[in-house]
């Protein structure tokens, strides 16, 4: 069924990704950092693999304890969200996870692809670990393991099925959805609800600005290829940096007084902002530490229990600045700013 579901997205796929002049055929093996038009902007292409988990236990992916395994990269802000809502599900026993290098290898002898690799041994790169179910070197042998014809990227996160031997879904947004609803039956926090009904239209408008703005916008100032792209890129992630801060400075968290999924989709992008951002991606012109309002809010999710050990500053900081050669090119690690997210902050003025 899933194969059949895969015949017909690739052909769709295949045709909608033949109208877009990327730089790169779409029969090479491609990253994002490929997705840059003739016009200099950084176009973001959809995920591939869009099955569900259900609680049904008649469905194709039913939520069973010790079923399921998240492949993914510390230093990904997209796997991140998906690997904080496992802990604050408290979903740790019933879903497995595993982190790759965070560094971009050569994924084969054959072609030029640089991506996420395993490491050969648990003691090679801490935080990361070898492939435990597969035996895949790469993120890519998984993507072939799944799909013989696929011609998408090989990203992060990685929704897997043990049983089945395939992936259910690789795009986070839809990965956090199930992880909340899905697995209540097992979750040892399934009273939270990060996606309540009563706010579910106002924190689908918020991800909307917040993730063209901000969490996708970094991207489109660090992968711009001309000054035009950067520019309207630059300006309207300020714009919605903004907007949250004048938010902030109302309410605790930025959908009211209560946690929601905005706001785990927001820290993703925050806490890497003055590491890497500023600097990488040159987004420069404020930084978060000089915004009080976002910068206590950083602090204050950072905090939330388990949410620490969400966040590898180590591999953020050597994947971004050491993958992406065309933006720079010696693969230096800038020493700061190194901040201390554990630090005292002032959110619980707002409590309810
Ligand atoms: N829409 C995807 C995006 C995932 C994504 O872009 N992951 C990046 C890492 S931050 C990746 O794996 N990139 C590999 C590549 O570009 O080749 C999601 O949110 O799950």
């Amino acid at each position: 069924m899933i194969f059949l579901f895969s015949k017909t997205y690739f052909a769709k796929t295949s045709f909608i990704l033949s109208l877009f002049p990327f730089k790169h055929s779409r029969q090479m093996a491609r990253s994002a950092i490929d997705e840059v038009s003739e016009t200099g902007s950084f176009t973001r292409t959809a995920s591939t693999f869009r099955s569900f988990i259900s609680r049904d236990p008649n469905s194709q992916f039913p939520a069973e304890s010790g079923r399921y395994h998240l492949y993914i990269s510390y230093a990904c802000p997209w796997a991140s969200r998906c690997l904080a809502y496992l802990k604050i599900k408290g979903l740790e026993k019933a879903i497995s996870f595993t982190s790759v290098k965070p560094i971009w290898e050569q994924t084969k002898e054959t072609d030029e692809h640089r991506g996420w690799v395993f490491p050969a041994t648990d003691t090679e790169e801490p935080g990361a670990e070898p492939d435990p179910l597969n035996g895949a070197k790469t993120i890519r042998d998984l993507y072939e393991l799944a799909s013989t014809n696929y011609s998408g990227k090989f990203t992060v996160p990685v929704l897997w099925d043990k049983k089945l031997k395939t992936i259910v879904n690789n795009e986070s947004a839809e990965i956090i959805r199930m992880v909340n609803t899905e697995f209540n039956d097992i979750a040892e926090n399934a009273s939270l609800d990060l996606y309540p009904s009563d706010q579910r239209d106002q924190i689908d408008g918020t991800n909307e600005w917040i993730y063209n703005g901000i969490n996708n916008g970094v991207y489109r100032c660090g992968f711009a290829t001309k000054q035009g792209p950067y520019d309207e890129a630059v300006r309207q992630l300020y714009e919605a940096l903004d907007k949250c801060e004048e938010i902030l400075g109302k309410q605790r968290y930025i959908c009211g007084n209560r946690l929601t999924e905005a706001d785990i989709r927001l820290f993703v992008t925050l806490i890497r902002f003055d590491e890497v951002y500023a600097v990488h991606f040159k987004c420069n012109k404020k930084l978060l530490r000089e915004y009080p309002n976002l910068f206590n809010y950083t602090k204050d999710i950072y905090q939330i229990p388990s949410m620490s050990s969400t966040v590898n500053m180590q591999h953020i900081k050597r994947h971004y600045y050491g993958s992406h050669p065309s933006i720079n090119p010696y693969g230096i690690i800038p020493l700061g700013p190194d901040i201390d997210y554990s630090s005292p902050h002032d959110r619980e003025i707002f409590s309810a």
